[in-house]
């Protein structure tokens, strides 16, 4: 791969107080994750008994386009092993997990994980597992996973708020597991880091559960904590989804990433966690890529199980619309969708065009030099992307300087043609973004026809890094 030009250009902010640096390359190929595999749990898949304590899903969702077929697509992917539902313990009666109708709306399907007993046993006590596992296997191996991302729907059953009754913390009730060098394959340096729910001892009053991670290496059968975060400001509601978004990429103290964003149903993104850590054993000196991992999990201790059930419930969790990655998914943001900040004030027209994407481009009628408009744009995580516009040329159009939170980057770019013509712009590579509400301004400059319109189909921005 070639990099070359690699220069820094520092810009200061419009208020003289803010300086930017905005690094450009130039011929360097973009590298955005790619889907693997994606599935609703809609009709097409299939959940059924591999032996006792394993389960399967297979079959094809057709509620998604493509990557929808749970053996050629996810276990058939070249950096993936195998896909199974496991259990260790147990019976039906104790544990299942289903797939159902969702009990608050009869036209989606779900996956429900139903936990009443545990009886797995560890040393001295219970434990309680049900779990998907997308693991490497002799003939399908699953080593070249360097980076990988996967957004999946949490709704917690009202019978979790249970828990926050418990009188003493907890700190154990795994959701999610990532294995590098896992200890059960005999291996030298096993690493594991765990997302899940924890909360604080009780002091006369319920205390509510949190999201949290750890990572740990395995150093001759213990457990040594590397890092971890607690997200405390952010609530776990019960009964609503939630969408998770997680980001895994190999590394060491300088180059690892984990990262965890939740979205509430009806609410705001919000980024639990962005670790820049070691993600594999720190002992490690040729590690492979994330060679197993648990995307949709509930393993927890008796006590907490038996508390829930000793209070008239049971522990349950629904999963749904889990899409996997090997890398960060580019993000398009459509004009007509993206939230409009201020404009000189022209009209702004939703136009029906079937050559646009979401069948709509968005019409400004600008009509001189100096003409504006800003849209904001929801970043999802801090790093290099290359930004793209999908634009609808004309001859009425004018020519336009795009800036991103008051900083230009690349350079005017023309929409006149002769004849109406659709395209999609490379603004500019490898431009720096912080995570969170980014604005992006349209500044007419000029043009080479006779109007100023413009004519924006969506923003596209592709990670990088
Ligand atoms: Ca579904
Ligand atoms: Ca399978
Ligand atoms: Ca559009």
């Amino acid at each position: 791969m070639r990099k070359q030009g690699k220069r820094v250009v520092k810009l200061l902010g419009c208020l003289g107080m803010l300086s930017l640096v905005i690094s450009v390359s130039t011929a360097f190929a973009a590298t955005p994750g790619s889907v693997i595999f994606q599935s609703g749990f809609e009709s097409g898949s299939t959940l059924s008994q591999l032996d006792a304590q394993d389960d399967d899903i297979t079959g094809t969702d057709t509620s998604y386009a493509t990557k929808n077929n749970w053996v050629t697509d996810l276990e058939g992917n070249s950096q993936i092993g195998t896909f199974k539902i496991q259990y260790e313990g147990g019976a039906a009666t104790d544990r299942y997990a289903s797939i159902i109708t969702d009990p608050a709306y009869s036209g989606n399907k779900v996956l429900h994980y139903w936990l009443k007993n545990a009886t797995i046993q560890d040393t001295g006590f219970l434990k309680g597992r049900i779990q998907t596992s997308i693991y490497d296997e002799t003939g399908n191996p699953q080593q070249s996973l360097n980076e990988m991302y996967y957004k999946v729907r949490l709704k917690l059953h009202p019978d979790m708020q249970k828990l926050e009754s418990f009188s003493n913390a907890i700190p154990w009730l795994t959701l999610a597991e990532f294995w590098n060098d896992p200890t059960w394959t005999g291996s030298s340096y096993p690493f594991r880091i765990t997302f899940g729910l924890n909360k604080d001892a009780n002091a006369g009053s319920n205390k509510p559960l949190y999201f949290s991670v750890n990572s740990e290496n395995m150093e001759n059968n213990t457990r040594v904590e590397i890092w971890r975060a607690d997200a405390k400001s952010f609530t776990v509601s019960y009964n609503q989804w939630i969408t998770l978004e997680f980001y895994y990429k190999k590394g060491d103290a300088s180059t690892g990433r984990f990262y965890v964003a939740a979205t509430p149903s009806g609410g705001s993104r919000q980024i639990l966690f962005d670790v820049k850590n070691w993600t594999y054993n720190t002992h490690n000196a040729s590690p492979v890529g994330l060679a197993n991992f648990n995307p949709m999990k509930l393993y927890t201790g008796e006590e907490y199980i038996n508390h829930i059930r000793n209070n008239g419930g049971i522990m349950q969790l629904y999963w749904d619309n889990f899409e996997l990655w090997n890398g960060w998914p580019q993000a398009v943001y459509q004009a007509e969708s993206m939230t409009l900040g201020t404009t000189s004030g022209e009209t702004l027209t939703n136009s029906s065009d079937v050559n646009c994407s979401g069948g709509v481009c968005q019409i400004f009628d600008s009509n001189g030099v100096g003409d504006y408009i800003n849209y904001f744009a929801n970043v999802s995580h801090d790093g290099k992307y290359d930004i793209k516009v999908g634009v609808k040329k004309m001859s009425t159009r004018g020519k336009f300087q795009m800036s991103i939170d008051g900083v230009n980057i690349g350079t005017a770019q023309d929409l006149y043609a002769a004849s109406a013509q659709y395209t999609e712009l490379t603004i500019a590579n490898d431009v720096q973004l912080a995570a969170g509400d980014r604005r992006f301004k349209f500044y007419v400059t000029g043009t080479s026809g006779t109007g100023y319109q413009l004519g924006i189909d969506y923003i596209k921005i592709i990670p990088k890094d």
